[in-house]
């Protein structure tokens, strides 16, 4: 009878680890400022430091004599780096990565105001330290003394925790798809796994990435730069320099392919500015994008440092403490102010360190927009709103200036407000591809929009304007209402030529537009731009050729060792002729494969060794 009655004790473990559980969830909700979308998300942020403290705390399981000592010191550690993290949110309004710690500006940026960051009832933070300091010391009835562990009982207390673990891992990775090599919001990243969980993945991440710096050899530089400076071609002489400081624009075009371009729904047109845009510009309809898992940031990479992604994670975020030469930098010796305009994160795809790299000026992330219901959809600000509130902006940055636009708004899953709809739904049991197109005619609107206040500011005839897609936006996932569409078999031939999206080049004061049809492909851009301000690039380590040299080799080579020429296209191990679309023997196909093959471990080279570090050319 009388034990029925006893309280239950607690265990020192159990009580650290409720308690700093506890504490890390209230701090989720006060401290920093995520976004949860629904209850899913909540049940994932709520169980996820759960994993790691019993693992960490489990190790108490096995010290006899030091087992309060560790359970302390590790509650201490664990409030310091949850501390530390609420200080940086404070600051900079995003979770500590290694890279922003050790840039030096950042550091003393933060060192300086840290009086400013700090409050004395910032100790309310590690009350529960002092709680269990307490406990240790005057040992009140509740607690359970000096157990010792059975075997039996340690390995289902592991059991418990890997189970946690796991089950976490599953619910966020449903929640949150390629979790660990798609996302890059740092906020998202934390959301799912956990703030301790996303240290270690940090850091794991960091080492790596170091590991293979610090092996790297400089010596092997000199057979790549052999390599690319043998493959150099001459640019065309009435182009080069023509456009000598000139404005430049980019525009990233999210998710278009080359095949909506002139078509029509319902005998509605789907891109009817930029039909009429091509007729006064270069347009390049055999052009292909080469991006991996980085998407939009492979994009952005490619195009800037005419280098490859890398084929696994996006190199955004492995390897933004490598030393690059980005157009923004290489335009800065040239006088020019940088910019990047894209209402999203500043963080998503790591992209603030990125662009600090890169040399960017400036950029102008969510927070310069003005965004609310109205004005938003899908992934947030809509294009229209988005170029509009940026015109302002970009008509402050000092001239000449290198300005680059991310629209977002058609991106997967391509939902749009009734009143945006401009065309009608595709017919198809696809509800992805017919949302597409009407997403696509937005965007077009907006890009039309955009050019006529260009023009309108005087900007249109002193700029270099530039417009591609950044990757497909229908994926295999949909190859049958896509073959359905084209009507043909969706084969790897066709599925290579559907990695097509639109590049179009509108020179200052262009009337005469031309079709360009030899392929092409985003790594290409770099050298083309540079050429047409004046630049040479014949000392770049580049993979790209200038599309306007006439003497260029037709070919792109895709990031999963596809390859396209203007005869024939190779992917899947096989080879195949573009006249008749059919497998040929793949002899015809071995030379190129060769050169795709060293291409890409080349560049792989260049970015997992850090090799440009050795290479000054400035
Ligand atoms: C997000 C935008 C879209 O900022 O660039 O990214 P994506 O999913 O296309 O890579
Ligand atoms: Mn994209």
């Amino acid at each position: 009878m009388d034990r029925l009655f006893k309280p239950r004790k607690i265990s020192l473990i159990m009580l650290a680890i409720l308690l700093l559980w506890l504490k890390t969830y209230i701090v989720y909700k006060t401290s920093f400022d995520m976004k949860i979308e629904n209850w899913r998300q909540e049940f994932i942020l709520f169980i996820n430091p759960l994993s790691f403290l019993m693992l960490i705390f489990g190790i108490a399981l096995f010290l006899n004599r030091r087992r309060n000592q560790y359970i302390l010191l590790t509650s201490f550690l664990l409030s310091f780096i949850l501390f530390a993290n609420i200080v940086f949110f404070r600051f900079f309004n995003d979770f500590l990565t290694l890279p922003v710690l050790f840039q030096t500006s950042n550091m003393s940026d933060l060192g300086s105001s840290v009086h400013d960051l700090l409050n004395w009832t910032d100790i309310l933070y590690f009350l529960d330290f002092f709680l269990l300091a307490a406990v240790i010391k005057h040992r009140p009835p509740f607690l359970k003394e000096n157990e010792s562990y059975t075997t039996g009982s340690k390995r289902v207390y592991y059991l418990l925790a890997f189970a946690i673990t796991f089950f976490n891992f599953a619910i966020s990775e449903a929640e949150r798809p390629q979790l660990l090599t798609r996302t890059f919001d740092r906020e998202i990243l934390v959301k799912n796994i956990g703030t301790y969980q996303y240290h270690i993945y940090d850091v794991l991440l960091q080492t790596k990435s170091s590991a293979q710096r610090a092996f790297a050899d400089g010596r092997k530089l000199v057979d790549i730069e052999n390599y690319v400076h043998s493959k150099q071609t001459e640019p065309d002489k009435e182009l080069f320099g023509r456009y000598k400081g000139r404005n430049v624009i980019y525009i990233s075009m999210e998710s278009l392919q080359t095949f909506p371009i002139g078509s029509t729904i319902n005998g509605q047109a789907v891109t009817p500015f930029l039909n009429d845009f091509i007729k006064e510009s270069y347009y390049f309809d055999n052009f292909y994008h080469q991006t991996g898992q980085g998407k939009t940031s492979d994009a952005e990479f490619i195009t800037e440092n005419s280098l490859y992604p890398i084929g696994r994670g996006a190199v955004y975020f492995t390897n933004s403490q490598n030393t690059f030469r980005a157009t923004p930098r290489i335009l800065k010796n040239e006088g020019y102010y940088s910019a990047v305009f894209h209402a999203n994160d500043r963080t998503f795809w790591n992209r603030d360190i990125m662009y600090d790299n890169f040399g960017y000026d400036e950029f102008f992330d969510v927070s310069s927009y003005t965004v609310n219901e109205e004005n938003s959809v899908n992934w947030g600000l809509k294009d229209i709103d988005f170029f509009k509130q940026s015109m302002p902006m970009l008509k402050s940055l000092p001239e000449p200036f290198y300005a680059k636009f991310i629209t977002l708004t058609n991106h997967f899953p391509f939902t749009l407000d009734d009143e945006d709809m401009m065309v009608d739904l595709y017919d198809s049991d696809s509800r992805t591809l017919n949302r597409y197109f009407p997403a696509v005619r937005y965007m077009d609107e907006a890009l039309k929009l955009f050019v006529q206040d260009l023009k309108e500011s005087g900007l249109y005839d002193r700029t270099v304007i530039v417009l591609y897609g950044d990757h497909y936006g229908i994926s295999e996932n949909h190859n049958a209402e896509m073959a359905e569409y084209l009507g043909t078999d969706l084969t790897p031939f066709q599925s290579t030529q559907l990695q097509r999206v639109p590049l179009i080049i509108h020179l200052p004061g262009q009337k005469e537009g031309q079709t360009i049809s030899s392929v092409a492909a985003q790594i290409d851009l770099r050298p083309t731009v540079l050429h047409l301000l004046g630049i040479d690039t014949s000392d770049h380590i580049q993979f790209g050729e200038d599309l306007f040299s006439p003497s260029r080799e037709n070919m792109a080579i895709l990031r999963d060792g596809s390859f396209i020429t203007d005869d024939i296209v190779y992917t899947k191990e096989t080879c195949y002729s573009k006249v008749t679309e059919n497998p040929i023997d793949n002899s015809d196909c071995e030379l190129y494969a060769e050169k795709a093959k060293m291409e890409l471990d080349y560049s792989d080279r260049i970015i997992y060794g850090d090799l440009l570090r050795f290479y000054d050319n400035d």
